[in-house]
């Protein structure tokens, strides 16, 4: 038996609607929709076009739903995000986590509780823009106080779809808001003043939220019934379900950002884990994802962004080409440097963080990329060795999925930097974590995580990199 199922995946800059055939050796995937997601500034906020977001997500569903039956729908998208709610209207325009108010959130929660005793409870990385940060800013605005509820952006979209709320749980996990035992932190969310009656219910992947509505069936010209699901609902969580790894493995997913890390059976807040600044994120089927977020590609894609302001045409395989021919030492910059979070002159960023230390910086393009690149890839096998350490678990081979896994040059560095073989592929992890899970929902494909990523290993396209040795 096979399944037909639909996954509507949200990135930071592109979302996509994927249609699927998923069954026992068999995984299809076929994109047949992608639109832009563009951050739109006004009245001094960066915020997402959620209401265009929903349109061209179901613009596609319609357009998935009319090559044949669906059976079941999902959304993902990044963590952290969310709309308030007041009588189950969205309230106010959901605000990106580029937005620079997400700095002043961490003040106002370092007075709430402090870093260390947060880490106990909810075991994340010090990230500005954690749901806990943006909540405090939106309660000293006073927004929250006209609020009732909240979701996050793919339960919302879930909700706009079925008219039922809930949480799905490895989404919740990144708010800073939830304890290790995955249920809402009631203590916490007193201190921040929100009645615990706030937080939906949390759902498990896996879980019916309901049939799509008549509504937005008839609206948007969707095509039979299909029923809404929740699979890991945080992109990373579904791209964590498609690494086609094995015991030993580590994984990067690549692209906005890089979140380098492991699997394990159980979150590891400990003081080292702390210290290290790693996050322990809920994945599908209780797995805990212990990982860093080693900031990404963004800081290239904003590099070229800003050198193309200044009136030049970068082709970005050029660049790269240019970047793969520099053979001398290039410095090396800490990527996960707070500087680096807000869109800007990255190019300029980096000569300042350089000339803070008295340090020479890279100079002209070529070079500039491959500092970037050399700098991402060190801080992954900075990030890989702490995880093993910390966690007592071997890390043999470096699996990287998302956009970055195309990246020849990035994929060489890790295995350089890391000395070890570096697995690239897929390039789409994320949307074939959501359609595994829906089809094994609807009992078309296997139980176990692992024999879900051996049907991706055995159908995915992937290259492996061997480290060089140093010289
Ligand atoms: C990746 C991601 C990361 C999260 C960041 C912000 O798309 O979801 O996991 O740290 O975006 O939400």
């Amino acid at each position: 038996m096979t399944a037909t199922v639909a996954a509507i995946d949200l990135g930071a800059t592109s979302g996509r609607v994927v249609r699927a055939e998923v069954g026992r050796g068999v995984l299809r995937l076929d994109e047949v929709a992608r639109f832009e997601n563009r951050p739109v500034r006004i009245g001094g906020g960066l915020h997402w076009s959620v209401l265009g977001l929903y349109g061209s997500a179901m613009d596609g569903l319609a357009r998935a739903s009319r090559e044949g039956a669906i059976a079941s729908v999902a959304v993902d998208s990044w963590a952290v995000d969310y709309a308030l709610l007041r009588r189950g209207r969205m309230l106010g325009i959901p605000y990106s986590y580029r937005d620079d108010r997400t700095a002043h959130g961490l003040e106002l929660v370092d007075r709430i509780i402090p870093q260390p005793e947060l880490y106990a409870r909810c075991g994340l990385q010090r990230m500005p823009f954690t749901t806990i940060n943006q909540l405090a800013v939106d309660r000293e605005t006073g927004l929250l106080e006209a609020a009732d509820g909240m979701l996050m952006l793919p339960d919302l979209f879930g909700y706009w779809m079925t008219g039922r709320r809930v949480a799905e749980a490895t989404n919740a996990s990144t708010t800073g808001l939830m304890r290790l035992d995955g249920s809402w932190d009631a203590d916490l969310l007193a201190a921040l003043g929100i009645d615990a009656s706030f937080m939906a219910e949390v759902v498990e992947p896996g879980t019916r939220i309901g049939p799509l509505s008549a509504e937005a069936r008839e609206h948007f010209g969707v095509e039979g019934a299909p029923d809404v699901l929740a699979v890991g609902s945080h992109d990373t969580a579904s791209a964590v379900v498609a690494v086609p790894m094995e015991e030993g493995a580590a994984y990067i997913s690549s692209g906005t950002w890089s979140l380098v890390g492991i699997e394990t059976p159980a979150p590891i807040a400990t003081p080292e884990a702390l210290a290290a600044d790693f996050t322990n994120e809920g994945g599908v089927d209780g797995r805990t994802r212990f990982l860093k977020n080693v900031m990404g590609l963004w800081i290239l894609t904003e590099a070229v962004r800003t050198w193309e302001a200044a009136g030049e045409r970068i082709a970005l395989p050029g660049l790269l080409a240019a970047a793969a021919e520099v053979d001398w030492a290039v410095p090396v910059f800490d990527p996960t440097d707070a500087a680096f979070y807000p869109p800007g002159d990255m190019p300029a960023r980096i000569e300042a963080w350089f000339a803070a230390r008295g340090q020479r910086a890279p100079r002209g393009r070529a070079e500039v990329a491959r500092s970037i690149l050399e700098s991402l890839a060190e801080g992954y096998a900075v990030t890989l060795r702490d995880a093993a350490r910390i966690s007592g678990q071997r890390v043999e081979r470096v699996h990287v999925v998302g956009g970055g896994s195309r990246n020849a040059l990035l994929c060489q560095l890790t295995a350089d930097r890391t000395g070890l073989p570096v697995i690239a592929g897929p390039v789409e992890a994320t949307a074939i974590g959501n359609v595994l899970v829906q089809a094994r929902t609807l009992g078309a494909a296997p139980d176990s995580l692992e024999a879900l990523r051996a049907l991706v290993r055995d159908t995915a396209d992937l290259t492996t990199y061997a480290p060089r040795p140093r010289g």
